[in-house]
Parts: structure tokens; sequence; C-alpha cells
């Protein structure tokens, strides 16, 4: 019976017209490598890594059709096997990201600092590939957890690649490196189940945090909305650590490196985070690479603070300690360049997956500081590197490789590309007349420093004070924000299940701000307010810093966003069309959106072309919505759960929100509020100038807030 089978007459037909339905293969070429003409263009021929043209890329060589596979089919084997190594391990922190190719332009010079061209040369563009990225989610996260972002960029400047991996918020939850396993073991999924997948909002995160006093500024800033951004384009960029700028006389002076978006500041609220995680998990990266589309090209302002030892000796902190920042009021910043993201890759395993940052990386006229989180992170990077893309010469891979000259007497290992001649892999020799040789002068120095004191597991005593900042930091927000970060503190703690860990973690509340303490245990239900631990050192009293606002540095503009009409059959074109003109001419990327996504029979009988199909657009998508219906429009709206939805989100996550009398009507039907950021749509003007901003004082009718 199976012999029959596998002989039989029908299988071999079949086979047969199973490879003429495809049309590349009518005209198959023969090896030699010439482009043949086949439907659709000229195409070179499909071959195997070592250049044999195929023959049939559809079918395996087996012993007859209905047979089994042979061992000899060194083109499957080829194939399958490349295929089963394509991922390599991910990064252990940072793994989902978008990456961009872009450059950097100096407008100021700081040659009285620094020897590094790439800071003082006025007007060279030096090109960068940034890459940004979430931290705790795996590769296959989605794009808006609630988290830290990433903010890296390589400079491939004329003196050697130059990293600076930031973040986007410029202090740290711990101050030595030593725990960061501890710190990232405890955040990423439990061990024992497997989840959650990048989300702070579980138990062996708060247990780890609660039992670590140095990273309450930290927690202020992740439970603020910064966590939270709108688009990658607005959010700002910290180098963290300070570093050493050195100039020609061998001085050095501080540094901290700040990234602040042209597109100004702006997040999202919980509510719509969580919902746009449903609707768009790419959110980000599909944001970033449509601007990009567009030529809407994102760009960040490059600034630096600059100080001495002897200042730095003056700060009520300690600027070595990465849980602390030096606010912009006490050290200003100085803009000395941009940097522009132009460019999307044109593979994204290749450059965003492959390439490799290391904040060891600097040029002559960078150096490091003492922190001593730093310090951790100059070892950690390159060690990862060799473990994920599996070979030391991973700096021969193009999005990796300096685009200066650059040459070594390093050799060999996997993988390597480069074939040095000549007979000498030494140095000194005395064989070869043009081996690289060291520059004593010009060459990369480390600053001169002298370095006294009893070597041990010591933590500086100047880095005990672990709440001033973070009262500091909660302080200088607006009510909306401290009410935002009050309500993120319920949130994560109520997922706890430890009791024990929600008391400990109000207990350290207490010392930031009473009154934080108390909205936080009164969220979670608490009778009694939980005591608070022992201060290592006394909470200091801080001038604000209104600079740690985000509202404060959201730019009055539709740059950068978007804007959705809601439409159905009946609705009034001309009025469409008026919002749409203004919401393109003021900046905004303008939507339509309809139940079907074949278009809407407008009012006058004309059929309106819709970007968007109603149930996969919801409002969460947009900055800012109208609602453009006929009378019957509404009503049939009305009856779908997706309009009420729209329209209720968009009012909840504090949206503007145009309306004709069909779209009041649906605001009505679905139980909507009206309120100033309601606005008429014939009054497109008003629309515009409310949905530059958020109707901060709506929240509190619709949402109870800690
Ligand atoms: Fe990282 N971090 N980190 N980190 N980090 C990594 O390197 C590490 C820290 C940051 O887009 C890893 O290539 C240690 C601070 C970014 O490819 C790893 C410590 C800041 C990226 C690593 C820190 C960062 C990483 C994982 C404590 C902000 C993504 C994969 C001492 C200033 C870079 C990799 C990219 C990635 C170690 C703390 C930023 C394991 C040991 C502080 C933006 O090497």
């Amino acid at each position: 019976m199976r012999k029959e089978k596998t002989t039989s007459n029908s299988g071999k037909h079949k086979y047969k017209q199973e490879q003429n339905s495809d049309p590349n293969t009518d005209s198959r070429l023969a090896a030699g490598g010439e482009l043949h003409q086949v439907a659709g263009g000229k195409h070179p021929p499909l071959t195997t890594n070592q250049g044999v043209s195929l023959s049939d890329n559809q079918n395996s060589l087996r012993a007859n059709p209905l047979g089994p596979t042979l061992l000899e089919d060194f083109i499957l084997r080829e194939k399958i096997t490349h295929f089963d190594h394509e991922r390599i391990p991910e990064r252990i922190v940072h793994a989902r990201a978008t990456g961009l190719h872009g450059f950097f332009e100096l407008t100021t010079s700081l040659k009285q600092y620094t020897t590094a061209r790439v800071l003082t040369e006025v007007g060279e563009k030096t090109p960068v590939f940034t890459r940004i990225s979430t931290v705790a989610g795996g590769s296959g996260s989605v794009d808006t957890p609630r988290d830290v972002r990433g903010f890296a960029i390589k400079f491939y400047t004329k003196e050697g690649n130059w990293d600076l991996v930031g973040n986007n918020i410029p202090v740290f939850f711990i101050q030595d490196a030593i725990k960061f396993p501890d710190l990232i073991h405890a955040v990423k999924m439990e061990p024992d189940r497997g989840f959650p997948q990048s989300a702070t909002a579980h138990d062996t995160f708060w247990d780890f945090i609660s039992l670590t006093p140095e990273s309450m500024h930290m927690v202020m800033w992740i439970m603020s909305d910064r966590t939270l951004p709108r688009s990658l384009r607005m959010i700002e960029g910290f180098g963290v650590h300070s570093f050493r700028l050195i100039n020609d006389a061998g001085e050095s002076t501080f540094v901290k490196f700040h990234w602040r978006p042209k597109l100004g500041l702006q997040s999202t609220i919980w509510d719509e985070t969580v919902k746009i995680a449903g609707a768009d998990q790419d959110f980000h990266r599909r944001d970033m690479f449509n601007a990009i589309e567009a030529g809407d090209f994102p760009e960040w302002e490059f600034s630096v603070q600059l100080f001495t030892q002897k200042e730095a000796d003056g700060f009520p902190f300690d600027h070595l300690d990465a849980t602390k920042l030096i606010p912009e009021e006490l050290v200003p910043l100085q803009v000395i360049g941009r940097m522009v993201l132009d460019r999307w890759p044109n593979n994204f395993f290749a450059e965003t997956e492959q390439v490799a940052y290391c904040p060891s990386h600097v040029v002559p006229g960078i150096d490091f500081s003492n922190d001593p989180l730093l310090q951790g992170r100059l070892f950690s990077y390159l060690d990862t590197q060799l473990s994920r893309l599996g070979s030391h010469n991973f700096h021969q891979i193009p999005v990796n490789a300096p685009k200066c000259p650059f040459a070594n007497q390093q050799r060999d290992g996997h993988m390597q590309m480069a074939q040095p001649s000549g007979r000498v892999a030494y140095e000194p020799n005395s064989l070869s007349e043009n081996s690289p040789r060291e520059m004593p002068a010009k060459g990369f120095h480390s600053a001169a420093a002298t370095e006294t004191g009893d070597k041990g597991r010591i933590r500086a005593e100047s880095f005990a004070d672990h709440y001033s900042q973070a009262r500091q930091f909660y302080r200088s927000q607006t009510a909306y924000e401290q009410a935002h970060i009050a309500s993120a503190l319920v949130f994560e703690l109520s997922k706890v299940e430890h009791v024990h860990v929600r008391e400990a973690m109000v207990g350290h509340l207490r010392h930031i701000e009473a009154d934080l303490a108390s909205r936080v245990a009164a969220g979670l239900g608490f009778e009694k307010i939980p005591d608070a631990p022992a201060a290592a050192a006394s909470v200091r009293e801080l001038a604000l810093s209104p600079a740690l606002q985000i509202i404060g540095k959201m730019k009055d503009t539709l740059m950068g966003r978007a804007i959705g009409i809601l439409i159905a059959d009946g609705s009034d074109g001309t009025l469409i069309a008026k919002i749409k003109a203004a919401a393109t001419n003021a900046g905004a990327t303008v939507k339509i959106v309809a139940p079907k996504v074949g278009g809407a029979k407008l009012a006058n009988g004309a059929m309106l072309a819709v970007d968007g199909q109603l149930a996969g657009t919801p409002s969460v998508l947009f900055d800012a919505v109208a609602v453009i219906l006929s009378d019957e429009g509404a009503k049939e709206l009305s009856l779908e759960g997706a309009a009420i939805d729209f329209v209720r989100d968009a009012f909840g996550h504090l949206k503007a929100i145009a309306v004709d009398r069909g779209g009041r009507a649906l605001l009505k039907m679905a139980n909507v509020g009206q309120d100033a950021g309601v606005v008429d749509a014939s009054d497109e003007k008003a629309f515009i100038a409310a949905a530059k901003t958020r109707q901060w004082d709506r929240e509190k009718s619709i949402r109870t807030l800690a």
C-alpha cells in the first residue's frame, strides 16, 4: 500500500503542476551570474552561499515524488542550517529597540575644554547611529510598557568611535555596578513563572527596591509619566554619569551630557498607554518609521553641563553618585550642537541588532569619572558583546566599524574579515616601514589623577543621602504630575502580593514627602501609614527645579502629533476638509477613521477614502480627535462599541474633541461629558489651540487619582 503511494503517477503529476505555477521558474537560469529577465524585472540568479545557482527553490531532493528526502541535498541542508542559526542571544537588557542613522553637528566649540575634534570643529557633521530601547522586555515585547528608555548614540568621529550610552532619565537605581545583576533579576519576569514580561508592577521588583533606599530618587522618575513617552521623538536623553573633558594642556573638566527633543517633551497617561499596547504593539517604532518616511526627521539639541572639581566640592551631593543629578538651576546647560536622525537602517538585524555600544568607547579628549556605576559599565559592555555577537571581531561588522582608518597588531579569531599582509604582527618592530605605531602626543591619554585612601568594599559617606533629591523631584512637579506619580505607585504596589513589601515602600515615601506617603497609603487601603525606615543621612530641603517637569517642557505645537477624524456615511465633507486642512497646516498628521476601510459616502454623495477602520484605529493613536457625523450616522455609531470607546477614551485621555451636531449627539449617547476641551468643529482655530495640550483639569472629574 505504502509503496504504491510513493510511486504513484498522481503524485508526480501534482509535483509538476506546482512547480510550473511559479512564474519565476519559467526562465530559470543556469550559472553564470548575469541578470535574467523574469516577471517583475531583472534578477540575479538565486545561489547557494558557495555561488552555485539553484534550479529549484520550491522542492527538496527526494528519492521519488512521495519518497524520503536525501541527505545528499546540500542545498536544503545549507539553507535550513543557516536558518537554524539566524538568532543571536538578545540583549540581557535593552533588547527591544528602534535604531536610526543620522548626524551630529557641532554649533559651539568646546576647544577650551577638550581636544576631541567632535566637540571642537564647529559645523562638522559626524555620522551617528542611535538606538532607543526599552529596558526590561524581550526583543518581541511591546513598545509601550512603563519603562526607562535607553538612548545610545554611536558617533563615528574622525578620531574613532565615541559611544554615549545613556537613558531618558538622568539618574539610575543603584550606586554601584555590583548591584546591577540583582536589580535586573528583580525587574525581569519572575524566574519560576516566566512573567510578567516588561513590567515593574510585581513582587520581586518592589521587594528589591524597598530594600534598596538608594533607588528612591529613580523611583520618583519611573513612576512619573517620563516612562510613558508619547513618541521616541519626544524624549530627553542623558549621559547620566559625569565624564571628563581633557584639553591640550592636559587639564580636565567634568561634564554631563544632555539631549533635548526639538518637538518638546511629551508623555501619554497610564490608561492610554495600556490601551496603546493593545492597539499597536509597535507604536513607537511605527511612529519613528513614518516620521522618517515623511521626511520629518527627529532632532535633538545637545548640551553640556561643565564644572570643576572645586565647584563639585560645593554641591550638596556627590556628582559621582549616579542616583543624583545636577539641577540646571545649579549648573546651566550650554547648547553645543544638534543631532538629526534621517535614515532608517537597511536591515534591522544587521544594524539595530548587531550594533554594539560600549561606554568604554571614547576618543582622545574625553575620559571617565570615578562613578562606580560607570566603572563597572566599562567592563560589562565589551563582555556582553563577546557573548552576544560571538566574536571579538565584532568591531568589523559594518555598523560597528569606525569610519576613520584603524590599525593594530590584533589578529585572527572567529569571523576575521581583514587580511593584513606582511610579516610583522607585533610592535615594536624593525622589519616593517609602515606598521602602525603609538602616538605619544596625540594618542589617547587618561586624565592625570592621584588616588589616595584605604582599599576596601566601602560605600562613600558622600553617597549616603538617598531621599533629598527624590523630594526635590517630587516637589518640583505640577499638581497633575504629582497625582500621576502617587497613582502610579498605588497601581504598582496594588499588584504586589506581599503586604510587607507594600508597607516598606510606603515607609520610604514618608522620607520623600509626607503627603505622598499618605496619598499612597490611602490608595492602598492602609488604615495606618507604615513607619519610615531609618535614613542613613538626614533629608535636606533643596531648591525646587521646574526643569524636572514634563508639562513645563511640552511644546505648544502639533508638529509630530496626530489627529483622527471619525466619520461615517452621511458626514459633512466640507467640515472634514476644513479641519483636516487646519490640522495639517499646524503640522499634524491627519487620519480619517470610518466604520469601513473602503470609505464613507458623504452627505453630498461623494465617497471619501479613509485611512483606518474604526475597530482597528482607536482614539489612543491620536493626540486629539474630531467627530463629524450626520444625525443618522451618530445613531448608528451609538450602537458600535468601538465608536463609544473612541469618544470615551479621547475624553478620558484628556484630549481635545471637535464635534458637529452629530458628533455632540454621539458624545451624549456615550455618556461623555462636555467641557472646554470639547469644541465646536466649525471653530477649527479653537480646536487646534485645544489640541496642542491636554485638558489636565478634566482629569479629576473622570478618574480617582491618589
Ligand atoms: Fe546598561 N547594559 N548597564 N545602562 N545599557 C547594556 O549592553 C550595564 C546602565 C544602557 O542600545 C548591556 O549591549 C551595567 C546605565 C543602554 O545596545 C549590558 C550597568 C545606563 C543600553 C549593560 C548598566 C545604561 C544598555 C546589555 C550598571 C544609562 C542599550 C546589552 C553598572 C546611563 C545599548 C548591551 C544598546 C545595555 C550593562 C547601567 C544604558 C549588559 C553592568 C546607568 C542605553 O552590558
